[in-house]
């Protein structure tokens, strides 16, 4: 017997408890757990009926992702949920806080459901490649209705306890779980309840007109933009509808397997414990005691400093918004209190929950104001002298043990700790716009910066719900240094004979947001333009600089704030539009530079825009910005576009295979200039064999 799932009675109920911290993954130990403990609770002639409930802070969370892509042992998963699903005496699930992909599945193969108010179920396996590959696709639009199946199914979105109830996921909310659970099956013996298996309960997929699908499947392909697995986990819902459950079973096996044997799925899979990885800092151990952050304060209610106040404000920590004019401050309140609106116009949000945010707001106009915070982030204008004022000023009002950060997105911060007498307690926190949405905030560490600062804001950032990546000092630290080289290269193709539109056409095809001139134009093509003019004195002279993204910005053309930058838009929309005149300026800019236009392939523009990333990610990692590939991965999967379902840039070298990889840079570096010149660690991993995931693992 093995303990990861023991069995214990209570009265006239046994009770099964999964046991594998932290979450009860179904590793084969559980699962030949659970049929053991079956047999024990339907041997026990007390046992009238069973009780499943996970142990610790969890239902079962899903299948172990970690034994993906390995050949699985014996019992798989699909036979242990049937042998539930015909068990002789009622089983109810008790579920408490997720019951997650394959942890849902199984409690869909016991006859009934019950949870506590506070948990959540899903089925997330599209979010990781894959489709509910044990029953889920086929039982869950059985007991919630093929629509609402297909929603969850195919965005993997969690669902509260109270509206899985409404959909009829669960049976009964209980207050307390084990009580409860064991109360509710005792009121089924009371009611001599039937065993109620979910495979038999197809009133609702019957109820559903399989005309319908043509256009929901094209809604969900469109969506997916290149992903597979939404598209699949659509499929094979389909098949609850059309065919007879063991037949529906079937399918759902045959599109699994295809996806999960898929690059795709195996990058997701990376992205999962990339993510997760990026919080274990090696010299930083995880006992590292941190400080409290019960408030906090920013310094500038610009864009910036708007969405990161609302990061606070979301999280329930008070944060004070200081700003040098009453005008400025009420501007940059104002823009808060809108895109709240916007969320409750949407139905994302209540008017409760946006007053009680807004509530937690403050507006101040005097730095003494910030005496009290925990942590102080400033996001004034991307300019040094002025950064450096600003720190010098905080250092003489802030307290001792607050957190001093400057959100900087190529700035040295330790030229502005340097400005503080504490530089141990300044840290870089880059925030990605904007800030209330997108998820990623490189945490940049000083030289001084001290491991408490660093666990704090690690800590702080999950608080806040980014997902954070240490990263080093440098200038524009990894994202925004890559994404030089990256945008050189697609300005010197735009010289050479492409168009931005089809530069962007061939990168978002490939799967990313947005390609390099429609980023531009959306972030905001002077912040580009300022950096340049500080790099100018420093560039190498030896090289050809590109100069169509100056005579831009030289016309007044921004980007989308003026409406116009590479690309037109017209009436305030955000689509862009192919604009002659710009082309003209490209084919002048060709001719002023003594460059023959030539057709560029689709084929040469990802590989140069794609290894552009690849090279400078492994300089970073060779000089030890970047601690491991994979979190140059996240960095670029949550902050800038990159699609998850390609894995990131560093993935995808160890896809192509570093070995080619590293041949067409070199082919690139003759051709080409020196920006090609090969990262030393690219060179040294292809002469030892190695791949950048054996790099991280060898760390
Ligand atoms: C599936 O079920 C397919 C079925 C069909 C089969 C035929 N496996 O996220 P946290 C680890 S597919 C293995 O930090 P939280 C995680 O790596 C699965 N390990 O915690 C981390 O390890 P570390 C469908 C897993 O409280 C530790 O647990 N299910 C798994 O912030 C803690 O994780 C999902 O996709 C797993 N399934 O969030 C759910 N899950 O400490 C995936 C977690 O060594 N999991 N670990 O770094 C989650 O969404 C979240 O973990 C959570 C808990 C919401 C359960």
């Amino acid at each position: 017997m093995t303990t990861s799932v023991r069995y214990e009675r209570q009265g006239q109920v046994g009770v099964i408890t999964v046991d594998n911290p932290p979450v009860n993954a179904l590793s084969q130990h559980v699962r030949q757990g659970l049929l053991d403990c079956l047999a024990q609770g339907l041997a026990d002639d007390e046992a009238r009926a069973l009780v499943m409930v996970g142990a610790g802070r969890t239902f079962i969370a899903g299948a172990d992702i970690r034994e993906f892509g390995k050949p699985l042992a014996d019992p798989d998963l699909n036979g242990v949920i049937e042998a539930y699903e015909n068990a002789t005496k009622p089983v109810v699930a008790a579920i408490h806080g997720t019951a997650l992909g394959g942890g849902l599945e199984v409690a869909l193969g016991c006859h009934y459901r019950v949870a506590v108010a506070a948990a959540k179920v899903g089925l997330p396996e599209v979010k990781l490649g894959i489709l509910p590959g044990a029953g889920g696709t086929q039982r869950l639009p059985r007991v919630a209705g093929v629509e609402a199946a297909i929603d969850m199914i195919t965005t993997g979105k969690f669902v509260p306890a109270g509206k899985a109830l409404k959909l009829g996921i669960v049976d009964a909310i209980v207050d307390e779980l084990v009580p409860g659970a064991v109360a509710f099956a005792e009121k089924l013996l009371a009611e001599n309840a039937p065993l109620r298996r979910v495979r038999d309960m197809d009133e609702k997929v019957k109820a559903f007109d399989p005309a319908r699908f043509e256009a929901m499947r094209k809604a969900v392909v469109k969506a997916a933009r290149g992903q597979m697995s939404p598209v699949g986990c659509f499929d094979s819902v389909t098949a609850s509808v059309t065919l007879p459950f063991e037949d529906g079973l079937k399918r759902e096996r045959e599109i699994f397997t295809g996806l999960i044997e898929s690059d795709q799925s195996k990058a997701l899979r990376h992205i999962f414990f990339a993510e997760r990885e990026a919080l274990k800092i090696p010299d930083v151990p995880s006992d590292t005691p941190t400080l409290p952050i019960r408030t906090a304060a920013i310094i500038g209610a610009g864009t910036m400093g708007g969405g990161i106040a609302m990061c606070f404000a979301n999280a329930g920590i008070p944060v004070k918004l200081l700003e040098m004019t009453r005008e400025a401050l009420d501007r940059g309140l104002g823009i808060i209190g809108g895109n709240y609106a916007n969320t409750v116009a949407k139905g994302r949000l209540t008017q409760e929950a946006m007053d009680k945010r807004m509530g937690l707001i403050e507006g101040v106009l005097d730095y003494d104001a910030l005496s009290e915070a925990d942590i102080i982030i400033e996001a004034v204008f991307e300019e040094m002298d002025i950064k450096k004022k600003v720190f010098a000023a905080l250092d003489s009002v802030a307290k001792a043990g607050a957190i001093l950060a400057s959100n900087t997105s190529t700035l040295d911060v330790d030229e502005i700790a340097a400005s503080t007498s504490r530089p141990e307690f300044v840290i870089g926190t880059h925030f990605f716009s904007p800030a209330n949405v997108m998820p990623l905030l490189e945490l940049v560490r000083g030289a001084k910066t001290s491991n408490q600062v660093i666990a704090t804001s690690m800590k702080l950032a999950r608080t806040i719900a980014k997902v954070p990546v240490l990263v080093g000092n440098c200038d524009g630290f990894v994202g925004n240094r890559m994404l030089e080289p990256y945008g050189q290269q697609a300005e010197l193709m735009l010289l050479e004979g492409a168009m931005p539109a089809q530069v962007d056409g061939v990168m978002q095809r490939w799967g990313l947001a947005m390609g390099p001139f429609t980023m531009g134009d959306m972030a905001g093509l002077d912040v580009g333009w300022r950096i340049r003019k500080r790099r100018a004195a420093t560039r190498r002279n030896d090289l050809f600089w590109p100069t169509v993204a100056d005579q831009i910005c030289e016309m007044g053309r921004f980007g989308q704030k003026t409406k116009a930058g590479y690309y037109l838009y017209e009436g305030g929309s955000r689509v862009p539009v192919t604009d002659p005149k710009i082309e003209q300026l490209i084919v002048e800019a060709s001719k002023a530079a003594g460059i023959e236009r030539r057709e560029i392939s689709d084929e040469e523009i990802l590989k140069r825009c794609l290894y552009a990333l690849i090279n400078e990610g492994a300089k970073c990692l060779e000089e030890g910005m970047a601690i491991r590939a994979s979190d140059v991965d996240v960095i670029y999967c949550f902050g800038y576009g990159f699609p998850a379902w390609r894995g990131g840039p560093m993935f995808q070298a160890d896809l192509i295979g570093l070995d080619k990889v590293l041949a067409d840079i070199k082919r690139f570096h003759a051709a080409l200039d020196d920006r090609w010149k090969p990262a030393k660690l690219i060179e040294t991993l292809v002469a030892e064999g190695r791949s950048f995931a054996d790099y991280d693992r060898g760390r």
